[in-house]
């Protein structure tokens, strides 16, 4: 079906020059002659653009016109990246490469837009790379629920599916992490220095919306139920900017509707009469930090008065867009979840549920009841995480002061809630207290915001299927028992193969789509045709050309790291061919254990030294630790000391090893500053081995796993998140797992409270290491945190207990990747093979026929 819908693109190189030409002398007030490539970059984008708009323009009028049932996808976060050579690659078509007058034989790839431009772009005397090299990351998010939610609009329009993103446009993005001494240094990323050509400012939608202030019920009586005046003290406006979002072969460009805060042009009058002018002006002023920055946290929750601010700002912008848009329609409110759904991307937007409920009873009047049932039917909530520091809670003061008819709503619903468990369960006394919204903490109240997600949505669901029976076991047990397993379920997070593949390794995929017979790529809608590459998983001529893409992507890299090294090379380019690369890349946390992985490094780099003292010759040693980089990169959280010092050691080990001539680059240990999402573009094909080795149980999912194994990377994992249905998926003999089970976990913490942490031999060697000050002479007790946190407080992650295993492991690893190179390729051949399951797609498809109740609005063929 996709290769009938008419996508908007160049007909020819000389269309697409003649627009660009015009953009840089008439948008830009620019001559050719006097046109850098930050300057080629905005033309380019402006060109591409412009048949985004008209696409885009055409999909609202058609979803409008259809009157299906739409999706609003409420996040806090969008990690974008990078917009432009993704709207080129989504602008191909079949039959634009039957425009271009080729068959298919001559194709050497099915993405002739792309081709197109980019020798259009060189005949103008530019360098595409370096001209997609020009644009700032929009690097709106953390970590994995931001990206997933990129990579859910891509997939949401692709689908052809009415949707529409909501959220933040903050000033300052995610931090640029530099990396002094050793030591994380933060530096903002102010991502809007130039004009941002992938976003429409639509100054004639402004939303007033309003904080602190009084509840006036004049009118309405002590009853909290009927509808009061919410007199509120403080009013700021919502601005919306919008991106496309074009979906891949469809002329489908979904919106992206950001808010961005202005202050209103109401001016305090009795300040400024009473001679205070500068303090009326400040104060409107504080209005724009609302969206100014982006809270650098990753499954923790800081509990800050702006973030809540946030929160409230952007789910009432948004609610007051969604309604007014349903409010055109006339159709009665009970229609209302029949035409909307909207999708709580974990519990920030949360703050929604209880604005449509004031919506419907305070300004639409409606009986309390009935508004509730229609709030409850719109509503989903999806849950990203497990870990208590993660579980959002508001102290009831700082949220009452803020927002005080939203306190009282809350109230109101949780006590109708704890009513109904009452009568349903009259002997668990304990329960109302476990599963009140309000809990009972000191020294005050806080609001639990999963459960008001719980009780306000009709479906939740986890982002894997071991996380989402944990939720059910562990954190929302008690709810399972109220409202009934079914009210909980699972959709296994996935990514874009259009970005994480076809964008990211454009030689894989030509590889793929030649091997397949797949010159037009429709193996990026439909990846059950990737298994298709199975039979020749084995075939010599077939390996040597996978081979072949690994070590350009391998060269790829090490060019990168080269360039952040000051031009230096840290890898031995003449042996890359060899050289294992070892990769692992995340937000840095103890409970994904980079620790555990710098702890391995050091243990292997202390056994080859001890090889050589003991009369090993430099042969032995590479023959039992063959070579290999160890790659690290990720942010923490500024104010995460014990990730900080897990960064710091990391490069203190790197300086080490580094310079042991002794060793003769048989191990190389590099951290990738400022990791991002357009440098996972270029490490993640680069891996041969990616490491996501969480204690088990704590990381819901995890999508860079995806993003390594579409790339032909294997895995070494424990047995958590989506590691599971991956091997499941691509079979456990082409994944190195290891580890204690979730299960085990609540005991083996047991015992390390109660009875002294019993050191595996090997780890103890290592941390006695560390101790000594080997990695840090002139401060030895620097990484002192770091080994107690094993030694003697609880190793609550449990590194004690997996280490063994890890190394193990990783000795296996070594051991097929340089002894039976065949085998190794069969394994990534058979990986990516069978990487369908976790394409976003696949995920979309399912929140829409179990969860949203949603229908596809395919354009005119
Ligand atoms: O679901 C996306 C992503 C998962 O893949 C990760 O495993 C999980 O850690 C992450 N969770 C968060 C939680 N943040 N909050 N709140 O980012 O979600």
């Amino acid at each position: 079906i996709w290769n009938k819908h008419r996508v908007k693109k160049f007909n020819t190189g000389d269309e697409f020059q003649e627009k660009f030409i015009s953009h840089v002398e008439w948008t830009l007030a620019r001559s050719l002659y006097n046109c850098d490539d930050l300057a080629a970059y905005q033309a380019t984008s402006e060109s591409v653009r412009d048949n985004l708009v008209i696409d885009w323009n055409k999909t609202q009028q058609r979803q409008t016109a259809r009157d299906s049932k739409r999706v609003y996808y409420l996040s806090l976060e969008f990690l974008m990246g990078r917009a432009l050579d993704n709207a080129i690659i989504n602008m191909q078509t079949d039959t634009s490469e039957k425009d271009v007058g080729e068959t298919k034989e001559t194709l050497t790839s099915g993405n002739t837009s792309r081709e197109m431009i980019k020798n259009a772009i060189g005949q103008l005397g530019f360098n595409f790379e370096d001209v997609l090299e020009q644009e700032p990351d929009a690097a709106l998010g953390n970590g994995g629920l931001g990206r997933l939610a990129a990579c859910f609009v891509d997939s949401m329009a692709t689908g052809d599916y009415p949707a529409w993103g909501y959220g933040l446009r903050y000033q300052y993005g995610i931090f640029a992490q530099k990396i002094i001494n050793g030591y994380q240094v933060e530096t903002p990323d102010y991502w809007l220095n130039f004009a941002n050509p992938w976003e429409v400012e639509r100054s004639e939608i402004q939303v007033p919306i309003n904080f602190y202030g009084y509840v006036d019920r004049a009118q309405s009586g002590s009853s909290t139920l009927a509808p009061v005046d919410w007199i509120g003290g403080e009013r700021v406006l919502a601005v919306a900017y919008d991106m496309p979002i074009p979906g891949f072969k469809t002329s489908t460009v979904n919106n992206l509707r950001l808010w961005s805060a202005k202050p209103t042009t109401e001016f305090d009058f009795s300040k400024f009469n009473s001679g205070d002018y500068k303090n009326s002006v400040e104060q409107q002023q504080r209005a724009e930090s609302i969206t100014a920055v982006l809270y650098p946290n990753d499954n923790f929750e800081q509990g800050k008065e702006l973030r809540l601010k946030q929160q409230y700002f952007w789910c009432a912008a948004s609610l007051h867009d969604i309604v007014r848009r349903f409010k055109k329609s006339r159709r009665p409110w009970s229609e209302f979840p029949d035409q909307i759904a909207i999708q709580l991307n974990d519990t920030h937007p949360t703050l929604a549920v209880v604005e449509l409920q004031r919506v419907l009873v305070d300004l639409e009047k409606l009986d309390w009841h009935e508004a509730w049932d229609i709030v409850t039917k719109t509503f989903a909530y999806t849950n990203h995480t497990v870990m208590q520091e993660a579980l959002e809670k508001w102290p009831i003061g700082l949220f009452g002061r803020l927002l005080p008819r939203h306190l009282e709503i809350i109230f109101d619903i949780n006590w109708f809630f704890l009513k109904a468990v009452e009568e349903k369960f009259q002997h668990d006394v304990d329960l109302l207290g476990r599963v009140s919204i309000i809990e009972e903490a000191s020294p005050e109240r806080q609001i639990r915001m999963a459960f008001l997600a719980i009780v306000g949505s009709h479906k939740v669901n986890g982002v894997a299927e071991l996380h989402s029976d944990l939720i059910k076991t562990t954190i929302f047990q008690d709810f399972v028992k109220i409202y009934g397993p079914n009210k909980f379920t699972n959709v296994t997070n996935g990514i874009t193969p259009r970005r994480w593949l076809k964008q990211a390794n454009p030689k894989l995929a030509q590889l793929i789509s030649d091997t397949i017979d797949d010159r037009a790529d429709n193996y990026l809608l439909d990846m059950s045709k990737l298994t298709a590459l199975a039979k020749f998983a084995e075939d010599e001529t077939f390996q040597s050309k996978w081979n072949d893409v690994k070590q350009f992507n391998k060269l790829r890299l090490a060019d990168l790291i080269k360039k952040l090294n000051g031009g230096v090379d840290i890898i031995e380019r003449d042996h890359i061919r060899n050289t294992l690369f070892d990769i692992q890349v995340k937000r840095i946390h103890e409970y994904k254990r980079q620790q555990m992985n710098i702890f391995g490094v050091i243990y292997r780099y202390l056994s080859m030294k001890e090889m050589l003292s003991s009369g090993s010759s430099i042969e032995e040693v590479a023959e039992k630790y063959p070579r290999k980089v160890s790659i690290f990169g990720g942010k923490s959280a500024p104010g995460y000391y014990m990730a900080k010092l897990i960064i710091k050691l990391i490069n203190s080990v790197g300086d080490v090893i580094n310079k042991d001539d002794e060793i003769k680059d048989l191990l190389k240990v590099v951290f990738i500053p400022d990791y991002n999402v357009s440098k996972a573009e270029i490490i993640i094909p680069a891996s041969d081995l990616s490491e996501h080795i969480s204690t088990a149980g704590t990381e819901a999912s995890g999508t860079s796993n995806m993003k390594f194994v579409m790339n032909g990377g294997l895995i070494i994992g424990t047995v958590d998140g989506a590691n599971v249905e991956i091997t499941r998926e691509i079979g456990e003999d082409n994944i190195f797992l290891f580890g204690n089970l979730s299960e085990n976990v609540d005991e083996l913490r047991f015992n390390h409270q109660y009875h002294s942490t019993k050191l595996p031999e090997s780890l103890n060697k290592v941390l006695n290491v560390i101790e000594s000050g080997a990695f840090s002479p002139e401060n030895p007790s620097e990484f002192k945190a770091l080994t107690d946190s094993v030694k003697y407080h609880g190793d609550y992650y449990l590194v004690s207990d997996d280490f063994d295993s890890y190394v193990a492991t990783q000795e296996l690893v070594d051991q097929v990747y340089h002894k039976d190179k065949a085998a190794w390729l069969k394994k990534s051949i058979l990986s990516v093979a069978n990487v369908g399951f976790f394409s976003s797609d696949r995920c979309i498809e399912e929140y829409a026929d179990t969860i949203w109740n949603a229908e596809p609005v395919k354009p005119e063929t």
